[in-house]
């Protein structure tokens, strides 16, 4: 069979998260309109009788910041190590110089191509622009565009992947589909809420642990904690009359009720814990 892994790289905001869920069929990634959502490196596997695809995503390419961010490049810099393909994802309506300066500097081993996002939100003429202008750099072979809106898009980049990926056992049994735990996907749904219901610094401040998941009979019950910088943080995040809080934990369910095709019972907890972010214990602790 033909097996192999193919990983996402980019600017954030660039479409990765999204192009991960159309080819996988299914939601394992989150997504927001603000940048730097994805903070790991998330596979998800896509196996098919005589193929067996690894796809990776991984956070936005940026210059780190503080210590969260070093270890958010350090999932990328892993991906970089092992594909066999490596999609460069630019967005169709950015500034791609940004991404050709990105690109230039990314040390890659495999193949590489650029995947122009987001052509639903660009005329033909723009479209044209964006192939041209990463026609014949030296980082990639090819440029390929995507629009994650036309689900005829996704057939035919799965097959020009498979032309390029060798012949070889499958990595992965079958039935799985990520290798992350299910608690993972629970803590990633509640931060993608977050990062929709919240504004401004809280996004980037906040973190979430699962620090119970039990699968009983009827139901899966869920013990979370949304850890935060600030006490004007956790304020905010339970909200009027715990409004906030509230709406998160409704939300945050239901997201984790149709990933999990379970009924679940979800409870959340507000922890503040200044400056998290640099502190390598708390990074090591939250799983980054
Ligand atoms: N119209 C349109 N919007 C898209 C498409 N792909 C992604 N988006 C939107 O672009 C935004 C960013 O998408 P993500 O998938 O979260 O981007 P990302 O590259 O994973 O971003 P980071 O995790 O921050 O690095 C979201 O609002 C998506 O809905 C597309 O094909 N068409
Ligand atoms: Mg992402």
């Amino acid at each position: 069979m033909r097996s192999g892994f193919v990983n996402f790289f980019g600017k954030p905001n660039a479409g990765k998260s999204t192009l991960l869920n159309f080819l996988m069929e299914e939601k394992l990634a989150i997504v927001s309109s603000k940048v730097q959502t994805t903070r790991h490196r998330i596979k998800g596997i896509l196996t098919e009788e005589d193929h067996q695809i690894v796809l990776s995503d991984t956070p936005g390419i940026i210059d780190p910041k503080y210590p969260l961010h070093k270890r958010m490049m350090e999932a990328v810099r892993s991906a970089l190590e092992d594909g066999d393909l490596a999609l460069l994802l630019v967005d169709a309506h950015s500034d791609w110089s940004e991404s050709d300066r990105i690109f230039t500097e990314l040390k890659l081993k495999a193949t590489a191509w650029v995947l122009i996002t987001k052509t639903d939100l660009v005329d033909g003429v723009k479209k044209q622009e964006a192939i041209q202008y990463f026609q014949g750099k030296p980082y990639a072979s090819r440029v390929l565009t995507i629009s994650t809106k036309h689900p005829a898009d996704r057939k035919k980049l799965l097959k020009e992947i498979l032309n390029v990926l060798p012949e070889g056992p499958a990595y992965f049994p079958a039935d799985e589909i990520s290798d992350a735990q299910t608690r993972f996907f629970a803590s990633e749904l509640i931060r993608e809420k977050i990062f929709e219901l919240t504004s401004e610094e809280i996004p980037y401040h906040t973190t979430v642990v699962v620090r119970e998941f039990q699968e009983k009979t009827t139901l899966v019950k869920i013990v979370a904690d949304i850890v935060v910088h600030r006490e004007s943080q956790k304020a905010i995040l339970i909200g009027e009359k715990g409004a906030m809080i509230k709406r998160l934990g409704t939300e945050a369910r239901q997201s984790i009720e149709s990933f999990l095709q379970r009924k679940v019972f979800l409870e959340l907890f507000v922890k503040v814990r200044p400056k998290w972010r640099e502190n390598e214990v708390f990074l090591d602790e939250y799983g980054y």
